[in-house]
């Protein structure tokens, strides 16, 4: 059976509770608007839902919600970005497409995860 066929679906890599804001668009400033997000990383992208309080991990699969917006990790840029904001552990994430966003959370050793996590994908496809 082929995966197509098979009705695949990209492994899920992680998924959990953000602050986000979304701070440029094509390159163009936008004015912060900081929300918590229920993100999802799987396969190549990671996946933005409203809404965090009914969402769960099995959110993402095809058909369960519809995502608020997703970003193509590949050619992605990743950097610790706390001089962008009052608050603590804030990474930016800027896809090819010029869209920058600032995530967030208060729990250190959950950004640091998330940020290694997203940094290891993003490695992975630059490599391939
Ligand atoms: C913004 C809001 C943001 C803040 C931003 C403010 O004000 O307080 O939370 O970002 O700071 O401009 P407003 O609600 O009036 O748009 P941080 O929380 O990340 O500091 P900034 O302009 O210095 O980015």
């Amino acid at each position: 059976i082929s995966p197509e066929s098979d009705g695949y679906t990209p492994e899920l890599e992680k998924a959990g509770l953000l602050n986000k804001t979304k701070i440029s668009e094509g390159g163009r400033k936008l004015r912060k608007n900081w929300n918590p997000s229920w993100v999802v990383l799987v396969g190549n992208s990671l996946v933005f839902f409203k809404d965090p309080k009914s969402q769960n991990a099995s959110s993402w699969k095809p058909g369960n919600s519809c995502p608020e917006s997703s970003v193509d990790l590949r050619g992605a840029q990743l950097d610790w970005a706390n001089y962008l904001s009052s608050k603590k552990n804030v990474f930016k994430l800027r896809t090819v497409t010029g869209n920058e966003f600032l995530l967030q959370s208060e729990t250190d050793s959950l950004v640091k995860e998330w940020y290694n996590t997203i940094r290891d994908v993003i490695d992975r496809l630059d490599r391939e």
